[in-house]
């Protein structure tokens, strides 16, 4: 018998049992991370979640078979391999024809949410793009979790993006933005932008109580909680707007669009810092898995 879609039988289990499982996307490892650290990134973001006792479900499309947790073997696969960039449409085509791809936020929250699972960790969420005016790029994230019944724990959007559109974007759609302590809006590789959210979450029982109460008001939208990197540990922001500025001018030049826009800017933007980018990115990114994982513990909790 075939199935649509396999979920892995430690990610079953622990489903069944109401415990913790927190998703993890496969674009950020494939095409925002460089080889080889990808791959450590990869085993590390799941580590940090089986040391808090919560199951990691990493995703991927597999020869045409999502996945909804990995094993070594396809944690490899996914940081080794030249994989195809796998948002929801291309879902349905990788399947149909024993494709392979890698997941973005909006892949992989449609398939956590088919297979019950309720939160997801990513780096940064895919946005309104700078210039949509004219090209009309916008992230599928947008509007998946317009959709799609998941909460989503990111370091606001990359601010490569048109964050104001953004943001913009997530209230027409009607998913709730929180902050994770904060009522700045984060900007990936800085604690700040220049916009306010109207909600502060102090605590990951808090973000419990607004799924539940999501869920009694019979709202299927995702929730996303935009997480702020450490102070600590940002990227110095004089040095930010500099490779920024120089990054955009790269992608013009070269005449980058629609889907490669993200993966080329993220990997021009690590040359270009000479790698203080990525130590940032992977920072915030673990960040986010930690405070994934105690969402998805209290979510355990509430929900049992
Ligand atoms: N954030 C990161 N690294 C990434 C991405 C986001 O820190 O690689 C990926 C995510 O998979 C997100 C995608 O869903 O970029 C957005 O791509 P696009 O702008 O083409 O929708
Ligand atoms: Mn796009």
């Amino acid at each position: 018998m075939s199935t649509p879609f396999l979920v892995s039988d430690e990610v079953a289990s622990a489903l069944a049992d109401r415990r913790p499982v927190v998703a993890l996307e496969s674009t950020i490892i494939s095409h925002g991370l460089p080889r080889p650290r990808n791959l450590d990134a990869a085993r590390e973001f799941e580590s940090i979640l089986r040391e808090q006792n919560v199951t990691p479900a990493t995703i991927a499309v597999l020869d045409g078979v999502p996945r909804i947790g990995l094993d070594d073997e396809g944690v490899r696969r996914i940081a080794e391999e030249d994989l195809a960039k796998a948002s929801v449409r291309d879902l349905p085509v990788l399947a149909g024809r024993d494709g392979s791809g890698a997941t973005t936020v909006a892949a992989t929250a449609h398939l956590a949410a088919l297979a019950g699972i309720r939160v997801f960790a990513t780096g940064g969420l895919g946005g309104v793009h700078r210039g949509a005016q004219d090209t009309f790029d916008e992230s599928a994230d947008l509007s998946t979790l317009a959709v799609t019944n998941i909460t989503v724990v990111s370091a606001g959007v990359k601010s490569v993006l048109d964050i104001g559109a953004t943001l913009e974007r997530l209230e027409t759609l009607s998913i709730p933005v929180v902050g994770f302590g904060t009522t700045t809006f984060p900007s990936f590789w800085l604690r700040e932008s220049s916009f306010t959210l109207d909600w502060a979450v102090e605590t990951p029982a808090a973000v419990a109580s607004i799924m539940k109460a999501q869920d009694e008001l019979g709202h299927g939208q995702g929730i996303v909680v935009a997480n702020p990197i450490p102070a600590d540990q940002q990227w110095d922001p004089a040095e930010h707007d500099r490779v920024l500025a120089q990054a955009f001018a790269a992608a013009e030049a070269e005449g980058v669009r629609g889907k490669a826009v993200t993966p080329f800017l993220l990997g021009y933007i690590v040359e270009a810092s000479g790698g203080r980018s990525l130590e940032v990115n992977l920072d915030l990114a673990r960040n986010n898995v930690r405070v994934a994982g105690l969402i998805a513990t209290e979510w355990a909790r509430l929900s049992a």
